[in-house]
């Protein structure tokens, strides 16, 4: 990260009582977004929405305390962008799990303050050598974010080549709650679930409750997710457009203590619902063509 990158980004993109660039922790640049709203901080670096606070609200994004942060490293929390694949590549095991996006550089392409109050931040992802080997496509992809009342972002895959091509995507997002173990998640119900943790594939029965470590990619599955949280006394919505499937997970104390970045009790505080085109639900993207997948979070108050 240079001083002279961040100066260069507040001379072209910052607006006050908006959007600052900054350096941010491990040498990463951010976005600081700061509004009548909400505040949140992007890193540049995946163009990783790292936190998202509405005001007089807790967080609602969760960032783990033991998060590593430098150049190439995933961070752990946020809402990590898992492109071209989701999970493991399909074909070669030594490319990265949930593809390269989260991890490469994105540069700006456009800050914007909207009339509601919002705080629009728009990024494209770098692409090189490196990339290309893995990715052999003339493929764009920009990252939307607009911080508001909600949370919204796009994630938009366009085709700039000749032939179709496939990707698997999904916002990997961590919500933070009270205490999982005192949450439900509704609007799951009815869904055949692909179950990585016991293996199968099942159908879910009402609502989720979590009481060990769950991973599970739900297809077709398109309406709104609920994480009801009493503790909090609040319900996050998760609204999803362009996404058929939805992934559940917790690691529980086993997977999150060999993760190193969660911390011990770090996966009491979170889970993440992703909304992903996965598995089964991957998207065919003709030439020419592009296809978006937006997410919008908000808070509704609970009991
Ligand atoms: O989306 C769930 C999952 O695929 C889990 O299986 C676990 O691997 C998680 O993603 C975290 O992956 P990461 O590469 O961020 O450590």
């Amino acid at each position: 990260m240079s001083v002279a990158a961040v100066a260069d980004l507040n001379q072209k993109f910052s607006i006050p009582g908006h959007v600052r660039f900054a350096a941010g922790p491990g040498g990463l640049i951010v976005a600081e977004v700061a509004n009548v709203h909400a505040t949140s901080t992007i890193a540049l670096q995946g163009a990783h929405v790292m936190t998202w606070q509405p005001r007089q609200q807790r967080p609602v994004i969760w960032l783990s305390r033991f998060a590593k942060f430098a150049p190439g490293k995933s961070i752990r929390g946020g809402a990590p962008i898992c492109w071209p694949w989701f999970g493991p590549h399909a074909t070669e095991a030594k490319f990265p799990g949930h593809g390269f996006a989260r991890t490469v550089a994105w540069e700006v392409v456009g800050t914007r303050a909207l009339r509601d109050g919002a705080t629009e931040v728009s990024f494209r992802i770098v692409q090189d050598a490196a990339t290309k080997a893995q990715w052999p496509h003339a493929t764009e992809a920009l990252n939307i974010v607009t911080v508001g009342r909600s949370l919204d972002l796009a994630l938009v895959t366009r085709n700039l080549g000749g032939s179709a091509i496939t990707v698997g995507d999904a916002f990997h997002t961590y919500f933070e709650v009270s205490d999982i173990r005192q949450c439900a998640i509704h609007g799951l119900g009815g869904c055949p679930y692909l179950d990585k943790v016991g293996g199968g594939k099942k159908q879910q029965q009402g609502a989720i409750t979590i009481g060990e470590e769950v991973d599970r990619i739900y297809l077709d599955s398109v309406a709104d997710v609920l994480i009801d949280d009493p503790g909090y006394r609040r319900r996050i919505r998760v609204t999803k457009r362009g996404s058929r499937s939805t992934v559940v997970w917790n690691p529980w104390t086993e997977k999150a203590a060999k993760m190193g970045d969660f911390g011990t009790h770090g996966y009491r505080n979170m889970v993440c619902v992703e909304s992903t085109n996965a598995a089964d639900d991957v998207v065919q993207i003709p030439p020419g063509a592009e296809h978006r997948l937006w997410v919008r979070y908000a808070l509704e108050p609970l009991g």
